[in-house]
């Protein structure tokens, strides 16, 4: 008797965990999708109402990848949104204008960026910049969760501008003519004032004037503590305007511009395009084998180039003085995305990743990997991408532990950010400490990806 009390109390309680734990994944799916469906403003998802009233590029690969789970044709349509704004030579511009935004509610705004504008672009202002090119593998994702006839003609569709996008990248982008993309800005890397950065860094001037003749709209906004500081501004106003200057020529950047720099998740990221591309031109009919070639050559310059063999983990390279950056950044970690990388490196990043400096959970509970080295005496736990939890980041390691077959670890990675955005709601980014919700809320990324590791 005594033992059917308990088995059927038990059977009660955790009838119960079930439906609470499925009740709060409900949950957590609504505000996502509220979240997204939020963020559409006329024609594209913006990151953040708040922040981000335009429509920038990793952020709608992101999106897309989100989208993919209940609005298939709306990522569809916001990839094609922004490669409407894919220049002549194959860059992807890292913001693509809304024409109905003031110049004033953005710095820096289409005036600053004066990009050209062919007639065959019909997607209006940009910047000149990139980031990372997420897309291929956004369009895959998009396509696998949806096979239909439809998603078959829209990977046709965007296959051309993909390939074209990489080929910039690995064309007029190798600075370093070792088969690696160089990001010429910051903003580029989308690890915007990340510690990687401030050696390159100090090789810019702080022209201080340009900050009376811009005004920054983000701390309009935002509180000044948590954004770049106006000196990573001043340096990247003047780095922006440089390149602008030259008319984004891409004309001897190691000698000529002042921050040209190899960063780990870009390159990552670069390589997994690659691999995501193989599996489009499978499917489309194409050839899927010029796409691995190029992958593997990438993995392999990443190690050439990239690896530091006494910490194990990988560095961005500043490509005007051949110098790795010596600090501890969360990109180190990102090359675990790539299925070629060789297993007797996976065991030093997953050693970084576990460290103190990051503190990857290895057990139930815990917090997802912060942004930069909690044991550096400069980690700000407020301050951007110097010290704060980001999903994207997260979501990218997560998915490098599950291709190198780490699946307790990954297990526990996403169980980690799914609490935190159940507790907190679709922030940002989050305080590394006590996991609070920073910067702007309701943002597009982290909803979009919390449905992603919903349906993992
Ligand atoms: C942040 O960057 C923009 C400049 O591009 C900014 O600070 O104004 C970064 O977090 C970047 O990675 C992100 O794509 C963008 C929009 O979410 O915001």
């Amino acid at each position: 008797m005594t033992t059917d009390l308990l088995t059927v109390s038990s059977d009660v309680a955790s009838a119960s965990a079930v439906a609470s734990a499925t009740s709060s994944d409900e949950r957590l799916r609504r505000l996502a999708v509220a979240t997204l469906d939020g963020n559409w403003a006329r024609g594209h998802t913006v990151p953040s109402r708040q922040l981000y009233p335009h429509q920038w590029s990793w952020d709608a690969a992101f999106i897309a990848i989100g989208l993919a789970h209940y609005d298939p044709a709306r990522a569809w349509h916001d990839l094609r949104s922004l490669f409407g704004g894919q220049w002549a030579d194959g860059r992807v511009p890292h913001i693509v204008f809304d024409d109905g935004v003031d110049e004033a509610d953005y710095f820096p705004g289409p005036a600053f960026w004066r990009a050209p504008s062919p007639p065959a672009m019909p997607g209006g202002a940009t910047t000149g910049l990139v980031q990372p090119p997420v897309h291929a593998v956004a369009a895959w994702e998009v396509y696998s969760r949806n096979p239909s006839e439809e998603s078959l003609d829209q990977l046709r569709r965007l296959y051309p501008p993909l390939v074209k996008q990489q080929e910039y990248l690995l064309g007029r982008r190798d600075a370093g003519g070792a088969g690696l993309p160089s990001i010429v800005h910051p903003w580029e890397s989308g690890l915007d004032n990340s510690p990687s950065w401030d050696a390159p860094l100090t090789e810019v001037p702080v022209e201080e004037d340009l900050l009376r003749r811009y005004v920054r709209q983000d701390l309009r906004k935002a509180h000044a503590d948590h954004r770049p500081t106006n000196v990573d501004y001043c340096r990247y106003i003047h780095i922006a305007e440089t390149y602008r200057d030259t008319g984004y020529a891409d004309a001897n950047l190691a000698d000529e511009h002042p921050f040209v720099v190899e960063c780990p998740n870009f390159a990552a990221l670069t390589g997994a395009a690659e691999r995501a591309l193989a599996e489009i031109a499978r499917v489309i009919g194409g050839d899927p084998a010029p796409h691995l070639a190029r992958a593997e050559r990438i993995t392999a310059a990443i190690l050439d180039r990239l690896y530091d063999p006494i910490n194990g983990t990988f560095h961005a390279l500043n490509v005007r003085t051949g110098k790795l950056s010596p600090v501890h950044c969360v990109n180190g970690l990102i090359p675990l995305i790539l299925p070629d990388l060789p297993e007797e490196h996976v065991p030093g990043i997953l050693a970084e990743a576990a460290s103190p400096r990051f503190g990857l959970p290895t057990a139930a509970g815990g917090l997802p990997v912060p942004s930069y080295d909690r044991t550096a005496p400069d980690f700000d736990p407020v301050r951007y991408w110097r010290g704060p939890i980001w999903i994207n980041i997260n979501w990218m390691l997560w998915r490098g532990l599950r291709t190198h077959g780490r699946h307790e670890l990954a297990a526990h990675l996403r169980a980690s950010m799914l609490n935190l955005i159940k507790r907190e709601g679709c922030f940002e980014y989050y305080h590394p400490d006590t996991g609070a919700g920073v910067g702007a809320p309701a943002f597009s990324w982290t909803a979009a990806l919390a449905l992603d590791l919903l349906a993992a």
